[in-house]
């Protein structure tokens, strides 16, 4: 079990005595020149009824973004078939959301098996789930649940106050007890401590077992939202949060998720070198633009890291 001050002490080295570590445990657990690539897709976007104070798609704030209807299962399957063209091994679909519906789980029990179908490896993230949903999922073909912790337990209501912390721990059990690969991560950047951003990273290692996928966010400032203004995080900061992210969570596909568009290449390559091995891939995140993908091929290539096949 990980404590905050021992996860201090990692944060507090040179940083190229963290980022040696870092590298000798990757290479311990992962072929290191691999990337995994995955592509988003928003399903249902925009007209939120929960607060997170990031967030584009809360109805409560001006953000610009107007609530859509579920996208239908041919549009869906056409963009997963592009997105597997395209490279990526993974697809994950999202849902401005508070929780699942049960009246949308045969509706989304069908889109996993469409996606499932292309050899896709399949992921949600809609909010809040009970067991017997998820349990529906894994039965349908779902491969990973994503859904973030965010912050640490302290800093939680200062950013979210329509759901708890035990919330989210509820549904990740029920993801877990459905026997249903977890995805949990969060997001740094947002006004946070260094002690909160080690916070978050005790609680995602203390799980037992650890998720085995831990997207990373850098808040994205979103105008309209309460935290358009927040500071950016310093850029060593940030890679060595990924660093010790790796030290403390060896087996986990670690994710550069958002954020990677306003980072130059030679940022990215830092964070790879700390241990970061998968990225968000495609246009889009959920709302905002994600990093050309393009340039993310170009950069690969460059640094001479393999992008990882599809194994279905
Ligand atoms: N509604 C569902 C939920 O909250 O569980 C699923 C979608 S939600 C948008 C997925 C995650 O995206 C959030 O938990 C947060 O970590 C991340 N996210 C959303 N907006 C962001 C932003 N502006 N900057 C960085 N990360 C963000
Ligand atoms: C995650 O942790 N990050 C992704 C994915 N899981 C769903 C979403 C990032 C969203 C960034 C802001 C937006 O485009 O809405
Ligand atoms: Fe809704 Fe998810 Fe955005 Fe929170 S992060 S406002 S739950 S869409």
């Amino acid at each position: 079990m990980w404590s905050v001050a021992e996860v201090m002490q990692l944060y507090e080295q040179p940083f190229p005595d963290l980022l040696y570590q870092a590298q000798t445990v990757h290479k311990q657990y992962f072929p290191v020149a691999t990337m995994q690539l995955s592509t988003l897709l928003n399903i249902k976007v925009g007209g939120c009824p929960e607060d997170c104070h990031y967030c584009p798609q809360a109805a409560r704030y001006h953000t610009g973004v107007k609530a859509e209807k579920l996208l239908d299962r041919e549009t869906v399957k056409e963009k997963a078939s592009i997105a597997k063209t395209a490279g990526a091994t993974r697809f994950c679909m999202g849902a401005a959301w508070r929780s699942l519906k049960d009246r949308d789980v045969p509706v989304l029990a069908k889109l996993i098996e469409e996606v499932k179908s292309l050899g896709l490896e399949t992921c949600i993230t809609v909010g809040m789930l009970t067991n017997q949903q998820a349990c529906v999922l894994k039965e349908a073909g779902l491969d990973y649940y994503n859904h973030n912790i965010d912050s640490s337990p302290e800093y939680y209501e200062k950013i979210i106050t329509t759901r708890t912390y035990e919330d989210r721990l509820q549904t990740l059990q029920h993801v877990r007890d459905a026997g249903i690969k977890v995805c949990c991560g969060g997001i740094v950047g947002m006004g946070e401590s260094r002690e909160d951003r080690a916070g978050m990273l005790v609680v995602l290692a203390n799980f037992n077992p650890q998720p085995e996928s831990v997207p990373i966010n850098q808040l994205i400032p979103i105008k309209g939202t309460p935290l358009q203004d927040t500071s950016p995080l310093d850029n060593f900061e940030f890679v060595r949060t990924i660093a010790v992210a790796r030290l403390m969570l060896p087996c986990s596909r670690l994710r550069l998720s958002a954020g990677r568009a306003s980072m130059s290449d030679e940022l990215q390559a830092l964070c790879f070198l700390a241990g970061a091995n998968s990225i968000h891939y495609g246009e889009k995140l959920l709302i905002t633009d994600n990093a050309d993908a393009v340039n993310d091929r170009t950069l690969l290539q460059r640094l001479g890291i393999q992008e990882e096949m599809c194994a279905l």
